[in-house]
């Protein structure tokens, strides 16, 4: 039998409000991660190692950077017909952006139509994980649902951030669907968890193109993917769930497999990144059986100058990036994109940095995300004193002190 045709279609069009100022120039999926990534690297990188390479991004919000960096990072050999495009919103249906996410697939539909597809893959652009789609398809074309719909267990206090399922006794059909509910219960047998929808779902072609043209005649609806779309199928009865802890990537671990982080806030974002760089870490970025994909220019390896008595030059417990220089500074615990400069006795400890920052010498930086190109001056103290630090920057609830692209910072 011929393998069965499918098309991915990546939901990249959020706007990322609670990773402001991260996201004032970028959207959401666009946002640096790890050093050379960018969020939107994560789904992409499940996608290609499972040979799903028809996929097209739904892109809205200020889409600019994420547009060129899935152009540059994700161009294909046209020679098997396949492609990573970035589709921003066509108003092909009037002067009018996307209503919403089902919106969005609906004003799309000739892409599919092109395609012709037997399964149509929609998955969100936000998070930081590996899968195997090709696990969850499997399991979509035995079971004959017209959806099928990834869930992992999260806890019980997050449940209004998520779409949160109950299952039937069978432990696949999906019973209950609803969207950010603010009244959930635990499951039976683990009162602290929920069951969580992770945004990405499995369609049977046409059930898709018929969710989709439904939902657009109903004046009531709010056209979203899970406040809509999962919650009409699961009325027929037609949604089932694939639970993620049944998905083994190549190469993963014990430790690392069910790693699955929704990176919506600032907090969230920080500590993903803390999570790359511990000494064993829960999400290994050297599982090379199934690599996570990005590109960037020739920048030269790293480097390291002036360990000595009085200065360091060193970093440890740290993810170093080519195109950086560590010139007598000490960077521990932290990720440090290319192009970034620690001039001699600056200490940066617990913090992101990203592309092309300056670290000033004697300057301390302590529990930060820095955005592009900051320069910190010399003797500058950030994270040290967070009163200060809330005058001038973001600071989030755990304390991270976090400094916009470009943003000049005086001391
Ligand atoms: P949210 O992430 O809060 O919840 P939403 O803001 O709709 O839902 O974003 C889903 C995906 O669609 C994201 O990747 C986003 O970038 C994209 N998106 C949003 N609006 C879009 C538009 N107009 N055009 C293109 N893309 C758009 C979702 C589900 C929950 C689930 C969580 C898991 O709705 O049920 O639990 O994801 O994080």
């Amino acid at each position: 039998m011929a393998a069965p045709k499918v098309f991915a279609i990546v939901l990249a069009g959020g706007e990322g409000k609670r990773l402001m100022p991260l996201t004032a120039d970028r959207a959401k999926p666009a946002v640096p991660f790890g050093g050379i990534y960018r969020i939107i690297d994560f789904v992409l990188s499940n996608l290609a190692n499972a040979s799903y390479l028809k996929i097209v991004v739904l892109t809205q919000y200020k889409s600019h950077s994420l547009d060129r960096h899935v152009t540059k990072t994700w161009r294909m050999s046209t020679l098997l017909g396949n492609y990573v495009t970035p589709v921003p919103a066509q108003q092909r249906l009037g002067p009018r952006w996307f209503a919403g996410s089902a919106d969005a697939i609906y004003q799309s539909m000739n892409l599919v139509n092109d395609e012709r597809p037997d399964y149509i893959l929609v998955f969100g652009a936000d998070h930081i994980y590996r899968m195997d789609p090709a696990q969850m398809v499997a399991e979509h074309i035995e079971s004959g649902a017209s959806v099928t719909v990834a869930a992992i267990r999260q806890p019980l206090a997050l449940a209004d951030q998520f779409g949160i399922i109950d299952v039937d006794t069978d432990g696949k059909k999906i019973k209950r669907f609803r969207e950010k509910p603010t009244d959930a219960v635990g499951l039976v047998d683990s009162p602290d968890e929920v069951y969580a929808s992770m945004g990405n779902y499995v369609f049977t072609a046409d059930a898709l193109r018929e969710a989709v043209v439904t939902d657009a005649l109903d004046p009531t609806s709010r056209h979203d993917m899970g406040g809509n779309i999962i919650p009409a199928l699961v009325a027929k009865g037609e949604a089932n769930v694939y639970d993620f802890r049944d998905n083994v990537v190549p190469g993963s671990t014990d430790r690392d497999r069910g790693y699955w982080r929704d990176v919506g806030s600032l907090d969230s974002y920080y500590d993903a990144q803390m999570d790359l760089i511990s000494l064993l870490p829960v999400f290994n970025l050297y599982n090379f059986q199934w690599p996570i994909f990005t590109d960037h220019p020739p920048w030269p390896p790293a480097k390291f100058v002036h360990d000595g008595p009085d200065r360091a030059g060193r970093a440890v417990t740290s993810m170093i990036s080519a195109g950086a220089v560590i010139s007598g500074g000490l960077v521990e615990n932290s990720i440090v994109s290319p192009n970034v400069f620690v001039h001699s006795w600056a200490h940066v400890h617990g913090s992101v940095l990203m592309e092309g920052v300056d670290i000033g010498r004697h300057a301390v930086v302590r529990n930060a995300i820095i955005d592009k190109n900051v320069r910190i001056p010399e003797g500058a103290q950030i994270g040290v004193d967070l009163d200060r630090d809330r005058e001038r920057f973001t600071v989030t609830e755990s304390g991270i002190v976090v400094i916009g692209k470009n943003q000049i910072v005086k001391d």
